[in-house]
């Protein structure tokens, strides 16, 4: 490494009360790690590397749904089932929407006041940031550092946009989709493939006036499911449905958390994700560097204006105009 290793290496004392749990300093380091100022970021960075190796070792659930299903809500209620269950849990937000560029998807309603004033439970709402790349790529890192300092599950919460819902399934062991209690995808604007891509769906409000409507939306969508191939041979995502509000169906829904994990474990799916998901993040990291060295290039830079141009007029094919800004790039 080029760095300067003991120039800005993170105190023993930091690191333990990371490791001990103490809220002040995980949220210090995720700080750092969100920091827009490059030698913050870079302290953030070695506080990660020192901590990796006691990472790991979380339950980590990813929680989608079309606006107002309810995915803030039975987190709340799953977190503090967990809480009471002497689980410590971390709660984090992916909404690339927040709050730089002006208000959140998400809203106010993360804040889960219920949640939040348990000791055992850790709430962070969603980094700040334009690209949904760069959003979860800190989601990411924060999941890690909450991971070793001992919170040992982790609800990651996102919006329903396709490349958010995509960049969360690719960091949980378990994608669970909420629904609404009425009709098809088209209408709770879910997104093709999502469906595909959850281990579990689960219908929310299944109470009071909304009880009828979730049973037979959870009987809709369990027959559709019947004809979706299932992603894995172990398993096959079941419809479930709960109130967040009553909390009746939580315990089932956590039942299937860790009866899924049991089963893929048992079969070396749970591993093979895991470490497919890491080998993934490391080429993400590494295009989004190339990208960023690409268009940093002068050479590159003073060209693109114009070929973009070229390109958009039919004057030359894309094929050229990318070859000639390669070749630029190649040449240094
Ligand atoms: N009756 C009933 N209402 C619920 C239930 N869960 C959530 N709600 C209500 O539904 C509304 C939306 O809940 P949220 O938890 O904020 O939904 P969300 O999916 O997180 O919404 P966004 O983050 O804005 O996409 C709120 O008014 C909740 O009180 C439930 O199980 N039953
Ligand atoms: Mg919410």
């Amino acid at each position: 490494m080029t760095r300067d290793a003991e120039a800005s290496a993170p105190s023993a004392e930091f690191l333990a009360a990371i490791r001990k749990g103490d809220r002040r300093s995980l949220a210090r380091a995720i700080t750092l790690i969100e920091s827009a100022r490059e030698d913050q970021a870079e302290q953030g960075q070695r506080v990660l590397e020192a901590l990796v190796p006691e990472t790991g070792n979380a339950v980590r659930v990813g929680v989608t749904g079309a606006p107002g299903a309810g995915k803030s809500t039975l987190i709340e209620a799953l977190g503090m089932h967990l809480v009471e269950k002497g689980h410590r849990v971390a709660v984090l937000a992916v909404d690339p929407s927040s709050p730089v560029s002006g208000g959140s998807i998400l809203g106010d309603k993360t804040r889960m006041e219920v949640l939040s004033r348990e000791a055992n439970a850790f709430i962070r709402p969603s980094p700040s940031g334009t690209s949904i790349g760069g959003v979860a790529q800190r989601t990411r890192e924060t999941l890690l550092l909450c991971e070793a300092a001992g919170y040992d599950v982790v609800l990651v919460e996102t919006v329903g946009i396709g490349q958010s819902q995509i960049a969360v399934g690719g960091m949980v062991d378990f994608f669970l989709l909420v629904l609404l209690p009425a009709g098809g995808d088209d209408l709770q604007g879910i997104k093709k493939g999502v469906v595909e891509i959850a281990d579990a769906l689960v219908v929310n409000k299944a109470d009071g006036p909304t009880a009828d409507v979730a049973e037979r939306t959870r009987s809709d969508y369990a027959n559709a499911m019947q004809v979706i191939r299932s992603l894995s041979p172990t398993w096959q995502p079941p419809v479930l449905k709960a109130s967040a509000k009553t909390h009746e169906g939580i315990d089932v829904l956590w039942d299937t958390v860790l009866d899924h994990r049991a089963r893929f474990e048992q079969s070396g799916e749970f591993d093979a994700r895991r470490r497919r998901q890491s080998r993934d993040w490391m080429w993400n990291l590494v295009e989004d560097g190339l990208m960023g060295a690409f268009r940093a290039n002068p050479g590159v830079a003073s060209q693109i204006a114009a070929l973009e141009t070229q390109v958009e007029e039919r004057e030359t094919t894309a094929r050229a105009a990318a070859q000639a800004l390669l070749d630029r790039f190649l040449r240094g």
